[in-house]
């Protein structure tokens, strides 16, 4: 069960395992990785498929036939290793034009750019069979306050999305937008921060229905917020539309560690949330399990694939944990004392309005408090506990 198949939906930016190991205090570390190469290792690992950005493809600036070759060599590696392209996105951060952005920059020219680089990738994405399209807008900010109409910068972005989507609208393509929040880095401050932020502001779009988000574990982890916890409001609202999968060790610059080597007791919560977390304890999520990490710099090419590796076990093993852990029957009999099942209980009977309430003297005249004190604990502890010594492997 520990060993990946493209059943498990495993997925990883063309950026992941490509990194060179660059970061703003030393040049590359690593030799730049062919496409095909790519392909073959990850199918040979077991992952369902690939995701790239069009500058990782082909790099920023490349002619059309630059650019088309490469496009004929990922699909002839598609075609014989049966690896898909479930998602793509647009590299709007690399390249010094975007220094202030794309969609937000406050050059009106950049903008318009930066929408046309889009299209042109959604096109692609389209023609691969992506049905969903990331929008990580990490120079999308400012560091300055003066220098950004923050309203204005928004307006912008919902100017941006709302036409993209039409543009999907009238192409009839399959595709679906995921927007990923981060809190800083490479900016100051990055606009939508948050997942709460970016569900904030995917309800002023003019099709909302076309746009969810991409969580990345580590993005939120930085702002300090609860990864697992956002995930469950993120399905709340039927917007997790993708999500990126690594690990990160606290409220620091973005490390995108392995999945699992960072606060591995959310690790775990996350994996039981979306594999156990549906009615009747089905998955709660059906996409790709995406993993966007960095090999670390110390790492040659066997570290990046012995890494990309660790991400899918990691997850497995979680999984099969989480699975032990709802099956075990004190942790059942944990569940129940602490009375988890019975948030699902409408607080008020049906036809029950405030006039009920009011009229129900056991709910207040004749209730008793006094039991909460002292003698009616939730044992919430305990089964802390016995979900520590599942992932333990100790029970
Ligand atoms: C960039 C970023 C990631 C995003 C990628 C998608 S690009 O590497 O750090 O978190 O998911 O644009
Ligand atoms: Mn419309
Ligand atoms: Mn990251
Ligand atoms: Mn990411």
């Amino acid at each position: 069960m520990t060993s990946p198949t493209p059943a498990d939906k495993f997925t990883f930016g063309l950026w992941t395992i490509g990194y060179n190991g660059t970061d703003p205090f030393g040049g590359p570390t690593r030799p730049p990785m062919d496409i095909v190469h790519v392909v073959t290792k990850l199918a040979e690992l077991g992952a369902y498929g690939l995701t790239f950005h069009d500058d990782d493809l082909f790099a920023f600036g490349s002619t059309a036939a630059q650019r088309q070759s490469q496009i004929d060599r990922l699909k002839g590696a598609l075609g014989d290793t049966g690896l898909k392209v479930p998602m793509v996105t647009t590299n709007l951060f690399s390249a010094p034009v975007f220094k202030d952005g794309g969609f937000t920059s406050n050059d009106r020219d950049v903008r318009r750019y930066a929408l046309r680089k889009v299209l042109r990738q959604i096109d692609l994405g389209a023609e691969l069979g992506a049905h969903t399209l990331v929008m990580w807008g990490g120079r999308e900010g400012a560091e300055y306050d003066a220098a950004k109409d923050i309203r204005a910068a928004l307006s912008r972005y919902r100017e941006g999305v709302n036409m993209l989507s039409q543009y999907v609208i009238d192409k009839g393509y399959d595709i679906r937008f995921a927007i990923e929040p981060k809190p800083n880095e490479p900016r100051g401050d990055i606009l939508l921060p948050t997942l709460g932020h970016a569900l904030a502001f995917i309800e002023t779009l003019e099709h909302p229905e076309m746009v969810g988000l991409n969580p990345e574990v580590g993005h939120e982890q930085m702002a300090g917020l609860n990864f697992a916890a956002g995930i469950a409001q993120a399905l709340y609202h039927g917007k997790l539309f993708h999500i990126d999968l690594n690990g990160q060790r606290g409220i620091k610059y973005d490390q995108d560690l392995v999945f699992g080597h960072g606060d591995l007791h959310n690790a775990f919560a996350l994996v039981d949330l979306l594999e156990n977390g549906g009615p009747d304890g089905t998955p709660a999520y059906d996409g790709p399990r995406h993993f966007d990490y960095k090999p670390s710099r110390t790492e040659d090419e066997s570290g990046v694939w012995d890494s990309a590796a660790a991400n899918m076990r990691t997850y497995l093993l979680l999984k099969e944990r989480a699975a032990a852990f709802r099956a075990d029957p004190e942790v059942q009999e944990a569940l129940k004392n602490a009375r988890v099942a019975e948030l699902s209980q409408p607080t008020l009977a049906d036809g029950e309005g405030y006039a009920e309430l009011l009229a129900d003297r056991s709910a207040f005249e004749d209730f008793d408090p006094e039991p909460y004190f002292g003698g009616r604990g939730f044992g919430f502890v305990r089964l802390q506990q016995l979900a520590l010594e599942h992932l333990l492997g100790a029970r």
